[in-house]
C-alpha cells in the first residue's frame, strides 16, 4: 500500500521480441485491471543480462517494449511506465535481500534450472539470484498485486518468503504481496509441441506468435499448429494442442471453452484454426498500429521515460531509505 491506495507492480524482461503469450499472460491482464491500484510497470533490463546481450541490441528491445506497453493501452499519464536501470534502488535492495536469501531455496527455482541448462556456457552468479532482484522490485513499491504468467508464480512464493523473513525480524517493513494470474491465457503452449510454454526464446519460429507477426504468417502458423487425430474441438487434456488453441481463442475473442465448443461443434480442425488464426489478427491489429504510430513520437516518449523514471525513483528510494534504516547502516548527513 501507499497512502490509500494499493500498489500493483510487475515488469518483462527485454529480450527477444514478445510473444502472444506474454500479450495473453501478462500485458493484457494488466491493462485490464490496472484502473484499480496505482501501478509500476518496468521493463526490467537488469534481469535482461542474466543472459548474454548484445548492447545495440537490447537498447533497442528495451524502448521497444516500452513503447509496447504503451501501445497495448496503458497510459503512462496514469501508471509509471519506466526502466528499471534508471532506478538504482532495485540494485540496491537486491543486495541486501541477497543477505536473507538462501541457497537452498534458490537451487529449487525452475526457472534457474531451465536457463542454466540453456546456457550451460553462462551459468552467472546473476542468474542464480535472478528471483532475488525481482524480489526487490516488488517489495521496493510496496506492491500489493503482481500479475504474471503461471511460470512466475514460483518466483512469487520466493518473494513472499523473504518478505516476511524481513518482516520478521525488523517489523512490518514490506508489504507481502499476492500474484494475480488472469483466468484465460495463463500459460499459452507452443504451437509445435503443446507440451513447452510458448516462449519468446523457442529456436522454432513457427512455435511461436510474436506480436509483430503480420496476418498472413499469423494464419499460416496456426494453419501448421500441431494437433491431434481425435478430430473434435473439445477442451480436455487428452488434446493439448487443441486445447491450447481454445486457450488462445477464448482470450482472444473472450469467450469461455464451453461456449467455444458449442460454437464449432461438428465443424473441422481447419476452420476452426482459421477462425482463431482471425480471432488473433483481430487483437493485434490495433495493437501493430498503435505501436507504429508511437515509435515516431521520439519526444513524447524521452519525456514519459524521464518523468515516470523520476516518479519510480521517489516511491522506491521511500523503501529503500527505511530498509538501510532497519538493517543498521549510518544515517546519511547531509
Ligand atoms: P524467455 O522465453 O526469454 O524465457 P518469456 O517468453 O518466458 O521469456 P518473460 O519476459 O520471462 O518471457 O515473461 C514476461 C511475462 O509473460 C511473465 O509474466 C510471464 O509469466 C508471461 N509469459 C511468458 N510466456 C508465457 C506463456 N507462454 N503463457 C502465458 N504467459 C506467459
Ligand atoms: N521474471 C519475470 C520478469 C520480472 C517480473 C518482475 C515480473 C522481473 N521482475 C517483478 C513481475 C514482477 C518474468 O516474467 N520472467
Amino acid at each position: 500500500m501507499i497512502g490509500d491506495r494499493k500498489v500493483l507492480f510487475s515488469g518483462m524482461q527485454a529480450t527477444g521480441n514478445l510473444t502472444l503469450g506474454n500479450y495473453l499472460g501478462a500485458l493484457k491482464n494488466w491493462v485490464n485491471i490496472a484502473d484499480e491500484y496505482l501501478t509500476f510497470f518496468s521493463v526490467v533490463d537488469l534481469h535482461s543480462i542474466t543472459v548474454r546481450q548484445d548492447p545495440a541490441q537490447l537498447r533497442k528491445q528495451a524502448r521497444a517494449l516500452l513503447t509496447l506497453y504503451i501501445a497495448a493501452g496503458l497510459d503512462p499519464e496514469k501508471n509509471c511506465i519506466y526502466y528499471q536501470s534508471h532506478v538504482s534502488g532495485h540494485a540496491e535492495l537486491a543486495w541486501i535481500l541477497n543477505c536473507f536469501t538462501y541457497m537452498g531455496e534458490l537451487n529449487r527455482m525452475t526457472q534457474f534450472k531451465d536457463k542454466a541448462a540453456k546456457h550451460a556456457d553462462n551459468i552467472n552468479a546473476g542468474l542464480f539470484t535472478y528471483p532475488v532482484l525481482m524480489a526487490a522490485d516488488i517489495l521496493l513499491y510496496q506492491a500489493d498485486v503482481v500479475p504474471v504468467g503461471k511460470d512466475q508464480l514460483q518466483h512469487l512464493e520466493i518473494t513472499r518468503d523473504i518478505a516476511q523473513r524481513f518482516n520478521a525480524i525488523y517489523g512490518d517493513v514490506f508489504t507481502v504481496p499476492v500474484p494475480y494470474v488472469g483466468k484465460a491465457g495463463a500459460k499459452i503452449m507452443s504451437l509445435q509441441d503443446p507440451a513447452k510454454k510458448m516462449s519468446k526464446s523457442d529456436e522454432n519460429p513457427n512455435a511461436s506468435i510474436y506480436l509483430m507477426d503480420d496476418p498472413d504468417t499469423i494464419l499460416r502458423k496456426f494453419k501448421r499448429a500441431v494437433t491431434d487425430s481425435e478430430g473434435q474441438i473439445l477442451y480436455r487434456e487428452e488434446q493439448p494442442g487443441i486445447k491450447n488453441l481454445i486457450d488462445i481463442y477464448c482470450a482472444c475473442a473472450e469467450k469461455t471453452p464451453q461456449e467455444t465448443e458449442k460454437e464449432f461443434e461438428g465443424r473441422g480442425y481447419g476452420e476452426f484454426k482459421a477462425a482463431v488464426g482471425e480471432a488473433v489478427v483481430s487483437v493485434l491489429r490495433p495493437l501493430q498500429e498503435e505501436f507504429a504510430r508511437l515509435s515516431g513520437e521520439k519526444a513524447y516518449l524521452d519525456g514519459i521515460i524521464k518523468q515516470n523514471g523520476e516518479k519510480a525513483e521517489y516511491y522506491a528510494l521511500k523503501t529503500l531509505r527505511k530498509v538501510q534504516r532497519k538493517v543498521g547502516f549510518p544515517e546519511r548527513i547531509r
